[in-house]
């Protein structure tokens, strides 16, 4: 047995370059019941709704999905959790969900005090404000002493007392846990304003909305909302894998491969595909307790990042969003992987 200064020398000396894998607990217990349980939003078209088929659909949910193709080998083995704001961390806490998937902001507060760990931000976000087109307001400067839903829970409520307090403005917070009853209050003017993250208001007006042309988005974003899944802390291997899952996403899309060409991709030459499906000698699995084609299965049975944007929130979907600060660092936008070597 190395003891912890020798293991430094050796390690510094480059005569031992990689430590065991990693064991996880997590992992294991997945493995026992055979499924990945992931908190999703209760329901929130584009991210994560279920349908009434029962079927579970949008952005966040193809990352339970991806983490379950890397996990057990098939992206349908999820349990999907519906929590809102004030649930999802005691969820994690408690060992109900192995995974929050549910556009939650990496603050460090969340990060150092709760117990769980944040690594990848699989979307860039910042908060805005939905008002009806006939209150005829053009910037948020213009909101002083409105009514305003927020959901608790969030830290949406707390930049809305920043933003009016640092704007010397009043207002009047309409609050419910809910989404569900946020979005009533909304629409039966108990209202006038609804704040959240801009691309779930984009997703509330599209799909909770009347007439969504009756709406609009002011240009005013409040916030920075990095927004990614959270694991618990203490499994090192667990949360190594969920965000190595986006990198590897990210990576696929960097280098072209996708769900449709990734069997082609799998017999390419060059050695960033090799390594990010596991090809030749390449095994970046074992080190997060999974195999070599753990990466192939994302890509394979989820997609690349883009293919992942555009099918539930681009352009083409009802919500239509710009990949904007989404895009690829190669793009003007911040999405980046570290390399997989
Ligand atoms: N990113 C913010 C806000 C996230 C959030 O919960 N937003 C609301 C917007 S209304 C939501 O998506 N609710 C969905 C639900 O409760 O199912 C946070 O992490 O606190």
């Amino acid at each position: 047995m190395l003891n912890k200064k020798l293991l430094s020398i050796v390690l510094a000396a480059g005569l031992v370059s990689t430590l065991p894998a990693m064991a996880s607990k997590t992992m294991e217990s997945i493995k026992k019941k055979g499924e990945v349980s992931c908190g999703v939003n209760t329901a929130l078209a584009g991210f994560g709704i279920a349908g009434s088929d029962g079927k579970w659909t949008g952005f966040d949910v193809d990352y339970c999905r991806a983490i379950a193709a890397a996990a057990l080998g098939d992206a349908n083995k999820v349990r999907y959790v519906p929590l809102n704001a004030s649930q999802r961390f005691t969820a994690l806490q408690s060992g109900e969900i192995d995974v929050l998937a549910r556009n939650t902001t990496w603050t460090m507060s969340r990060d150092t005090q709760l117990g769980t760990t944040f690594g990848a931000t699989n979307f860039f976000d910042g908060q805005g404000f939905l008002v009806p087109k006939s209150l005829k307001v053009k910037s948020a400067k213009q909101l002083k002493g409105a009514t305003i839903c927020v959901q608790s829970g969030t830290t949406t409520e707390k930049n809305l007392s920043d933003y009016f307090r640092m704007n010397k403005m009043t207002y009047k917070p309409v609050v419910a846990e809910d989404l569900k009853i946020v979005i009533a209050n909304y629409n039966e003017g108990r209202c006038k304003v609804f704040t959240s993250d801009a691309s779930q208001l984009a997703a509330i007006r599209a799909n909770d909305t009347k007439q969504p042309d009756d709406h609009i988005i002011l240009p005013e974003i409040i916030s920075k909302e990095p927004l990614g899944p959270v694991t618990r802390q203490g499994d090192e291997a667990w949360s190594k894998l969920v965000t190595w899952v986006h990198f590897a996403m990210i990576t696929a899309e960097e280098l072209g491969v996708t769900s449709a060409n990734v069997d082609q991709m799998r017999s390419d030459t060059n050695p960033e595909i090799q390594r990010l499906l596991g090809q030749g000698n390449n095994d970046f699995g074992k080190s997060i307790g999974n195999d070599a084609q753990w990466g192939y299965r994302v890509i394979k049975q989820v997609g690349n990042y883009g293919e992942v944007f555009e099918r539930h929130v681009g352009k083409k979907t009802p919500l239509k969003l710009d990949r904007g600060q989404n895009a690829l660092w190669t793009n003007g936008g911040l999405q980046y992987a570290p390399p997989i070597r």
